[in-house]
């Protein structure tokens, strides 16, 4: 427990009776104190330590619950020979380092999914070719592919995106080493977009969030999950969240979507997502938060009525598609609480996002709709 004091907040343990450091032996009593106490006052990520996980402190005087890479954009849009945009895309921990599922538009604008890798979650090696699935040729007849997110399973990498099969649904594959990858049956009929695995089966069940859509750009659009025994049927369909109507939260007013694997915590799944709110000038992406019950995930428990990120940056407001922050992935460190959010920038480039459980768990909970 000794690396959670990395996230501690000086201000909320005193508020817990936990005194403050004045001389060197103090400091080591309060230490230990710490280290008693951080059990009971913090909130945990039931999964794995990740030391190389990509890092920033908070910068001082900064008040949203989530802040930006001091280097962003991590990634430009000429990443690629032919890429025009390279953005809304899937990083994992593998190996010693990472690797990663992008999502490149060409100079020609097509939506592809390339694979990309990395040392420390920032500087990227994207491959020039696309990734080309393995399986039933007609499934894996390509129209399009875009928005893709990794889940770890089983020993598995399992890829979920946007595909382009008669409209757009929800397309399944999976890989082991980044080399050779396998098409599984589209998880829905069109349409659909946004399909998110849930990195364990719950109740023995596969799980996946989407939000069925229509052939365009779709101005309507709530969170489902859907349930498998085996990642081909799905079924069990149940309603997750809606829009906000009215001006209560008005960012999340014309569609949401899932964005990141969902986190599992020791209080439940923290999901973050997307909301959109048309404007005259078109639509407004942001980010929110929502905390999902442990065993029955379609049950909402916390949902941030403020947003958690918006387009704020240059880079986030101007690009092919302006005012756009899209979360596709995340990285966290179940020692420190850290998590590291990967997000779209403007449908151009690709950004990174710091927050930790503790920060975003607190905002949601002095937020909740
Ligand atoms: C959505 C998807 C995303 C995109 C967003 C903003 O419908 O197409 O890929 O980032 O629109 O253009």
């Amino acid at each position: 427990m000794m690396c959670r004091l990395t996230v501690w907040e000086p201000d909320k343990l005193k508020s817990f009776g936990v005194p403050g450091p004045c001389t060197r032996e103090s400091a080591l009593h309060t230490k230990l104190f710490y280290i008693q106490r951080i059990d009971t006052i913090m909130s945990k990520i039931i999964g794995n330590e990740l030391k190389n996980i990509p890092w920033e402190e908070k910068p001082e005087g900064y008040t949203l619950p989530v802040w930006r890479y001091s280097g962003n954009p991590i990634i430009g849009r000429h990443a690629t020979k032919r890429s025009n945009s390279v953005f809304n895309s899937a990083v994992v921990p593998f190996g010693d380092g990472f690797a990663g599922v992008f999502r490149c538009d060409s100079r020609s604008v097509s939506m592809d999914l390339f694979v990309g890798f990395s040392k420390d979650g920032i500087n990227w090696d994207i491959q020039d070719e696309p990734i080309s699935f393995e399986g039933d040729p007609v499934v894996t007849v390509r129209e399009y592919r875009y928005d893709p997110r990794v889940c770890y399973m089983d020993g598995k990498y399992y890829i979920t995106w946007c595909n382009g099969y008669h409209g757009p649904t929800i397309g399944v594959g999976w890989t082991e080493d980044f080399k050779t990858f396998h098409q599984l049956e589209n998880a829905f009929l069109p349409y659909n977009r946004n399909g998110v695995l849930f990195p364990r089966k719950i109740n023995g069940r596969y799980m996946m969030l989407s939000r069925p859509s229509d052939t365009g750009h779709t101005p309507f659009g709530d969170i489902f999950i859907s349930q498998s025994p085996d990642m081909q049927f799905w079924g069990c369909h149940r309603h997750v969240m809606s829009t906000v109507k009215g001006d209560e939260s008005a960012w999340q007013s014309t569609k949401i979507g899932a964005g990141p694997i969902p986190i599992e915590t020791d209080e439940g799944w923290l999901m973050i997502y997307h909301g959109v709110i048309t404007t005259c000038q078109g639509y407004v992406y942001r980010m929110g938060a929502a905390l999902l019950d442990k065993d029955e995930p379609w049950k909402v428990l916390y949902r941030t009525k403020d947003y958690i990120l918006a387009p704020y940056e240059y880079y986030e407001c101007v690009g092919d598609v302006p005012n756009v922050t899209f979360p596709c992935a995340t990285l966290t460190d179940a020692a420190t609480g850290r998590i590291a959010i990967y997000y779209g920038c403007a449908d151009t480039v690709t950004g990174v996002a710091f927050t930790t459980v503790d920060t975003l768990l607190d905002y949601m909970k002095e937020n909740s709709l």
